[in-house]
């Protein structure tokens, strides 16, 4: 038996985790990481000890740049300055990537930043992925891989930006060797709030329903902070096609005591749970 067979034989399922951009920043403040959050988010994540996929989001760090330079657009040759816009939202999401991959090694947890950008085209509207092997060569070695929202070239010459929750649809699509067991959004709110009709209540969380209930969902009007990919909205959208490769969603909040670990250990919480029907 090769070595590659031996890992197929192990068990491998798999979490994705996604810290979002809002979570981890403040989103309306450029270049601002709030630190503790951050720090809190890590030792949970080392001290669960599972076998995920890291995901995070650009935050500050990400969107007002692609705003500034409606990256999201497209090239667009009256914008002054737009190409150098792009490569600089490219290297403003590294060095926030690089400050969580410090954390991690400094607690002697062996991560593996992958760049979206670098694996990752598309071709119209369809992303396409060069290669998963690298993201399952990393499982295999017992390394954390960590991507997060970058810009995304294009076959047409152009650009645009891959969101977080994007690139974790294209893990679940393309991932080979791996079972995706569920995936967790941690936000900065318990999950999803809706409005009542009955009860006539204009927010309140649901915590739980079936992927087919999503589209149907009276959404409570929450506050939205610049976010280029989407927010609320797009998320659910995204949550939607997740679940159409019969992978359960998790949405919980970040901030409150040691979620991230307790999700990660299939804890019960209070947040908005998206289950599948058998
Ligand atoms: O925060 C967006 O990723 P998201 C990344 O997951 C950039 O939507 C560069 C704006």
């Amino acid at each position: 038996m090769d070595k590659r067979e031996l890992i197929l034989n192990k068990n491998n399922n798999i979490i994705i985790l996604k810290l979002g951009g809002s979570l981890l920043t403040d989103k309306n403040k450029p270049f601002s990481i709030r630190e503790d959050i951050v720090k809190g988010s890590v030792r949970q994540i080392v001290d669960a000890k599972e076998k995920l996929i890291l995901i995070h989001g650009g935050g500050s760090f990400g969107h007002p740049l692609a705003k500034k330079y409606s990256i999201m657009k497209g090239i667009d040759s009256s914008i002054p300055n737009q190409v150098l816009g792009l490569t600089e939202t490219h290297q403003s999401m590294n060095e926030f990537n690089s400050y969580l991959i410090k954390l991690f090694l400094e607690k002697k947890y062996p991560v593996l930043s992958i760049q979206a950008s670098s694996i990752f085209i598309r071709d119209s509207q369809e992303v396409s992925a060069s290669s998963m092997e690298v993201v399952e060569t990393a499982l295999d070695l017992n390394i954390l891989p960590i991507l997060y929202g970058d810009i995304i070239l294009d076959k047409q010459g152009s650009f645009s930006i891959i969101s977080g929750d994007q690139i974790i649809l294209e893990l679940c699509k393309n991932l080979d060797r791996y079972r995706i067991s569920k995936v967790i959004f941690t936000m900065e709110t318990d999950g999803i709030y809706v409005s009542d009709n009955e009860s006539g209540e204009d927010c309140i969380l649901a915590t739980e329903c079936y992927s087919d209930q999503l589209e149907n969902l009276k959404l409570a009007n929450l506050d939205q902070k610049i976010d280029v990919t989407g927010g609320i909205k797009g998320k659910i959208n995204f949550i939607q096609k997740i679940c159409n490769h019969n992978i359960p969603v998790q949405l919980i909040n970040g901030l409150k005591d040691e979620y991230i670990y307790k999700s990660l250990k299939n804890q019960k919480l209070d947040c908005t749970n998206i289950l599948i029907k058998r």
